[in-house]
């Protein structure tokens, strides 16, 4: 056999195995989530076909040229009985793109589908995509909310890094043809984390913002934020407020961000959101709860202390270590839950878990009271109470 030949098989072999792995939940969990043993998505779980030329004249020793570095951060949506995820996959060149993958469970069996989304071009083209939010909103159309990245036409000469971050936005009806609507515009600033309520607000589309003063830091942007726009062709919002603010000494000291488009619920809109702090190793991403007022989503009713996931394991590492983020999850016709984070920038994880636990995890957890000794207080009571049951 040829070398193109040993190396094709060899290639289509791991990738077969990989598709089809089986996923083990990790019990007993916590009791508010599962985790699963195996990422669902990785950078091997793109197909050969969109990595390597498959014609033996052009590339006779099976060389991997367009490679893939990290498949990640998906926003999801359960879509005609199959779960999908639209993730974020980067390339060997830095360049992410979002594509469409689906299983029939939600857990096992993740295939990428079609050919990477070809995304429309605005006025201002911009550099790189990433992080999609999917909400299927009750206008009828779905909507895809990212991040589109453009070099900033301020920075300094020989400053090749500094960048400016908008909301870019598609919708579709099917997942299959997708209409790029220009992007969000807000007063000032930059915007990553852009998330689009589900329903109507007064009329109105809702959508939750995150303000930022530069490309990595958000300054005086004071955390998840709402405003109000009137339509979404364009997308205005003129103002905005801010609904979970990033607090000192907490797991949001330094940022936050909205996830996937709320869960509504009998008691309230469900967040799971992402959280950023400081240490002496860079930064830390954490991915936390809050229930917003049924009613008026514009309000926290439920705010529980502390972290929902934090990296844990082989999690902790990657391109960009000690980092949980999600940007997607499903909850399905069964109650169950399915939050799609991605650890470390690398690869994309499942935890498991349902809209009751969730709630009574978001209601009866203390809020966090800012002081060791406040915390102090909350496990004693604890114990002490548990020396009565
Ligand atoms: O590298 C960690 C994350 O950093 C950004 O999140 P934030 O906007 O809150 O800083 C995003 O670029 C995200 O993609 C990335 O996972």
């Amino acid at each position: 056999m040829s070398i193109f030949q040993t190396r094709r098989a060899h290639v289509e072999r791991e990738y077969n195995e990989l598709i089809h792995q089986h996923n083990q939940p990790i019990l007993p969990g916590n009791g508010i989530y599962i985790r699963y043993e195996n990422p669902v998505l990785t950078a091997g779980h793109v197909p050969p076909t969109w990595r390597y030329d498959y014609d033996p004249k052009a590339n006779p020793f099976f060389m991997e040229r367009l490679g893939i570095n990290a498949v990640f951060n998906a926003g999801a949506l359960f879509f005609q009985g199959k779960y999908w995820v639209v993730a974020r996959v980067e390339g060997w060149d830095r360049k992410s793109f979002f594509a469409l993958a689906s299983s029939p469970d939600g857990i096992h069996d993740f295939r990428f589908e079609g050919e990477p989304l070809l995304l429309g071009d605005v006025a201002d083209p911009e550099t790189n995509v990433y992080d999609m939010r999917l909400t299927a909103h009750e206008d009828g159309w779905i909507y895809g909310l990212f991040c589109a990245e453009r070099k900033d036409p301020t920075a300094k000469a020989g400053d090749t890094s500094a960048a400016t971050a908008t909301a870019g936005i598609v919708r579709t009806k099917d997942l299959k043809t997708w209409e790029r609507l220009p992007d969000l515009k807000t007063n000032g600033g930059q915007q990553r984390n852009v998330v689009l309520h589900p329903e109507f607000v007064g009329g109105q589309y809702l959508l939750y913002t995150r303000p930022q003063d530069g490309f990595i830091d958000t300054g005086s942007g004071g955390g998840i934020s709402t405003g109000l726009s009137k339509s979404m062709n364009p997308a205005v919002v003129d103002k905005e407020t801010v609904l979970d603010p990033k607090v000192y000494h907490t797991i949001k000291e330094v940022k936050n961000g909205a996830g996937a488009p709320p869960i509504k619920t009998k008691d309230g809109w469900l967040h799971i959101a992402h959280g950023v702090r400081n240490t002496a190793a860079g930064l830390r991403y954490v991915i936390y709860a809050f229930l917003a007022d049924p009613k008026d989503p514009t309000r926290t009713i439920a705010t529980p202390g502390g972290y929902l996931i934090a990296p844990e394991g082989d999690e902790r590492i990657g391109d960009v270590s000690n980092v949980v983020f999600t940007n997607g999850l499903i909850t399905d016709p069964d109650g169950r839950v399915l939050i799609y984070y991605a650890s470390s920038d690398t690869r994309l994880h499942v935890a498991e878990t349902s809209v009751a636990q969730l709630l009574d995890y978001v209601k009866n957890t203390p809020p966090d009271r800012l002081r060791s000794r406040t915390s102090v207080e909350d496990r004693i009571a604890l114990i002490r109470k548990n020396l009565i049951q």
